[in-house]
């Protein structure tokens, strides 16, 4: 007799000591605990998968009894991190995990070392999705994430000599207990081929997608638990197997290794993330993975339908909404017409409203790099009937067009989802926009520019389409959890309401003036910078002191977020050291980290360049008092999770106008850093929620600068500017780079040249500026505790919670579960 799922055993406080012995000792076989902790680990893990499992089954169980809107979204990446301290976080575990412990003289946090990063994403596009799954699982909203289940994630990046080196991230080689395999429930997925037409019996003609290569999609589901609420969401993650008959002609012609490495070839798909945040290179293999997500994904939701209600998909759009996370996944739209159209035979025209009704598509990038275009011979060749339905579609839409704007060519040109050229190109994110009822920016500044200049005419078409969601993050990672000592003061002070519900954190404001709350605000700080400066000691073998500011700059490493700004500002403050100029110098430890893309040139030279100042500045006795420089190597979540709890200053410095909204520099808030920042992304929110007094303004502004960079002039700039000389005479000297003449000047030609777009020379002195300033007011310790207190007071609308609150308001018109 097979036990029905509601009868289960019970698991609850009085049985998890016993649970987790029991898969130490049985479900993993062990009987002493290791040094690495690893097997403990695993059996902590299991116990609490199989409490997070029961919760996960009545969510979908209460799903499945009742017929209700649903979101799913759709990611390339998914930057989770790891899951342990999450999940002891929202199941209130945290008391049963500390005592279970104590049989094997562990803790909770020595164990949770053990745990590798789950680093399926680049930096602040997969982040954000991994905070969403949290925020819609805490509020109860039926929201399923699908993405790949890569086998190597972010690669891992050491330092010889300066210069980064990538390793592979294996990070499923100690296994990944969170996962649950579903290959029952795996998908068939079309490539290559040809397509004919055929008649059916009544003599009506269809496209047939034939002679394909096919690969299956194996589900592994993640549960997501939402934070005490008993909801447990799921992250769905597809891994590429060869189907069972790949291998039968060339077995029976007796060809063993070529059968083997065709299983090869379908294994790829999800064997590696691709390492660029925000450039594509239009591999062959990243559209595979594209379509492959999307192609899985669809069919899952389609057949779940069908199961439930039957092939009848005309209420379809009202109960689900796919959610493009940039346009990597935009192939959805031509694939849910293929699904409509060639699979369930619906016409053109139903399959489209049907489509266009539950598409929504959201925009993380103005640069032009990372607009994602696919060629179309290679279209042709991967996914033959995909092109002819984006051809279809794109016929339609230029109708569309050509009677909005009658006679104007150009236009059609202009917005065709097939841009003109030697090798023609598909246009992704024309497609998605076309294909959606939604279009968002993810800040109030970036919706603007979307506006106005990359989807302008798409603006002008269809305005109601467009809307701004401005990013957040999870306040329960990135506070409750990574700093447990400031969300202790927080609640002893206004209660733990906030961490539910996180606007009740401006009733912080109330304090900021109260010097024995300041005392013990600055109190917790200083114990996380201590903590802080173990691991860069540990990580950077560079001596930081708490009581010296901690000026910090993590991120993924681009021109465009110019940490070369920041390491010139670095070797200004060092100058001012050589020249006796220390008065009113700030004590600082400044901390960069970051992964340049491996293919980025003058990131990776940029990091060379901080590794090699920081080396000079923290050999140089006469710097120690009042400077120190350290690279973090491999910065990853984990890695902020300590981060940003000790940090005093948050680098927030991109050329205005090219980063989308940032979400660091909300984390960096919510933990009382200030922000040091350009008016751009969501650092202008930040600034308008905080007061201008609270945050160290500089910089050009993003209107003024298509003006400056017309006639920009750096030479001129450095000419005039002492300071800057003095910069470029030591760069150019060879100060930093005494052994190695030469490396860094495609870094000096880049700050002098006319064309640099991102106008280093040109906010150079405003950054000084503002760094005096952060200088002076950090001297001051407790004006700085009062900003730091504000700054966390003000964080309240940067919880990704109200960001979702606002997706499912505005764009996905969802019930929570009740
Ligand atoms: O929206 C999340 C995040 C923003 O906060 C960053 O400002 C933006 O740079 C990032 N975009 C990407 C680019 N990827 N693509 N396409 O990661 O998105």
């Amino acid at each position: 007799v097979v036990k029905h799922w509601q009868e289960a055993p019970k698991l609850d406080e009085s049985t998890f000591s016993d649970d987790l012995m029991r898969h130490f000792y049985y479900t993993l076989g062990r009987d002493k605990v290791g040094e690495s902790q690893l097997y403990l680990y695993h059996a902590l893990a299991m116990t609490i998968r199989d409490r997070l499992i029961s919760r996960c089954r009545a969510t979908n169980q209460f799903l499945k009894q009742k017929k209700t809107r649903k979101a799913a979204y759709l990611s390339l990446e998914f930057l989770m991190g790891r899951a342990l301290g999450n999940a002891v976080l929202n199941l209130d575990l945290h008391k049963s995990t500390e005592d279970a412990l104590k049989q094997y003289c562990a803790d909770l946090e020595s164990v949770g070392e053990a745990e590798h990063d789950a680093g399926l994403g680049n930096g602040g596009l997969g982040r954000l999705a991994a905070c969403f799954l949290d925020s819609c699982a805490s509020l109860a909203l039926p929201v399923i994430g699908y993405g790949i289940r890569y086998e190597y994630g972010m690669f891992n990046q050491s330092i010889e000599q300066g210069n980064q080196v990538e390793q592979p991230d294996n990070w499923l080689r100690e296994g990944h207990p969170w996962e649950l395999a579903a290959p029952e429930q795996s998908q068939r997925i079309k490539f290559f081929g040809h397509v004919e037409t055929f008649r059916d019996k009544s003599g009506r003609e269809h496209r047939q997608w034939v002679d394909t290569q096919d690969v299956l999609a194996v589900p592994y589901d993640v549960p997501i638990p939402g934070y005490k609420n008993g909801v447990v969401n799921t992250l769905r993650l597809w891994k590429s197997e060869a189907t069972d008959e790949f291998d039968l002609s060339e077995f029976n012609a007796g060809s063993y290794s070529e059968a083997v490495a065709k299983k090869n070839l379908a294994e790829q798909i999800t064997m590696v993330l691709y390492p660029n945040d925000s450039s594509e290179n239009g591999k062959e293999l990243r559209l595979r993975q594209q379509y492959f997500l999307s192609s899985a994904s669809l069919q899952d939701i389609l057949l779940q339908w069908v199961e439930l209600y039957g092939a009848n998909f005309a209420d379809f759009a009202d109960y689900h909404v796919f959610q493009l996370n940039d346009t990597h996944p935009s192939i959805a739209v031509a694939e849910l017409m293929r699904l409509f159209v060639d699979v369930y035979e619906l016409g053109w025209d139903d399959a489209w409203q049907i489509t266009t009704q539950t598409m929504a598509y959201t925009n993380h990038t103005l640069l032009p790099e990372a607009l994602e275009k696919w060629s179309v011979p290679l279209f042709e060749k991967l996914l033959p009937r995909l092109l002819e339905i984006i051809y279809e579609i794109n016929a339609r839409f230029l109708k569309q067009v050509s009677l909005h704007w009658p006679g104007d060519v150009d236009k059609q040109r202009e917005l065709s989802l097939i841009e003109e050229g030697d090798v023609p190109q598909v246009r992704m994110a024309y497609l998605a926009i076309v294909g959606s009822y939604s279009v968002n920016g993810v800040a109030a500044l970036h919706t603007e520019l979307l506006k106005s200049g990359l989807f302008k005419t798409f603006y002008e078409l269809w305005p109601e389409k467009f809307n701004n969601k401005t990013n957040g993050v999870t306040p329960r990672r990135w506070l409750a959890h990574c700093n447990p000592s400031l969300s202790k003061l927080i609640s002893d002070k206004i209660g733990s309401g906030w961490i539910a519900n996180y606007s009740e954190i401006s009733k912080l404001r109330r304090y900021y003036d109260d010097e024995k709350f300041q005392k013990q605000w600055q109190k917790v700080k200083t114990a996380n910078k201590q903590r802080l400066c173990d691991l860069v000691k540990q990580r950077c073998d560079v001596e930081f002191d708490v009581s010296m500011m901690f000026d910090v700059q993590v991120k993924r490493i681009h021109e465009y977020k110019r940490q070369l700004l920041n390491i010139l500002h670095v070797i200004h403050l060092y100058d001012r050291i050589l020249k006796g100029d220390v008065q009113s110098l700030a004590p600082r430890c400044v901390l960069i980290g970051g992964k340049a893309a491996p293919g980025y040139y003058m990131a990776k030279k940029i990091i060379k360049l901080i590794n090699n100042v920081a080396a000079v500045i923290n050999s140089d006795d006469k710097a120690k008092p009042y400077l120190r420089v350290a690279f973090f190597p491999n910065y990853n979540v984990t890695a902020m999770e300590a981060i940003c709890p000790a940090t005093d200053l948050s680098e927030q410095i991109s050329t205005a106008g090219k980063e989308a909204s940032g979400t660091g520099n909300m984390k960096f808030m919510m933990n009382g850093a200030i922000t040091i920042g350009t008016l751009d992304g969501a650092n202008i929110e930040i600034r308008d929620n905080v007061g201008a007094d609270n945050f160290f303004l500089f910089g050009a502004h993003a209107e003024q600068t298509e003006e400056i960079r017309a006639q920009y002039n750096p030479q001129r700039i450095i000419s005039q500017d002492a300071n800057l000389s003095s910069i470029m005479r030591l760069l150019e000297s060879g100060h930093f780079n005494l052994l190695e003449p030469g490396v860094f000047d495609d870094l000096i030609n880049a700050i002098k040249s006319p064309q640099d777009p991102w106008l280093t020379a040109y906010d150079f002195a405003s950054y000084i500026d503002a760094q005096q300033k952060a200088s002076d007011t950090y001297l001051d310790q407790p004006t700085w505790t009062r900003i730091s207190i504000l700054n966390t007071a003000a964080s309240g609308s940067f919880s990704s919670d109200r960001t979702i609150s606002q997706y499912c308001d505005e764009i996905w018109r969802l019930a929570p579960m009740q």
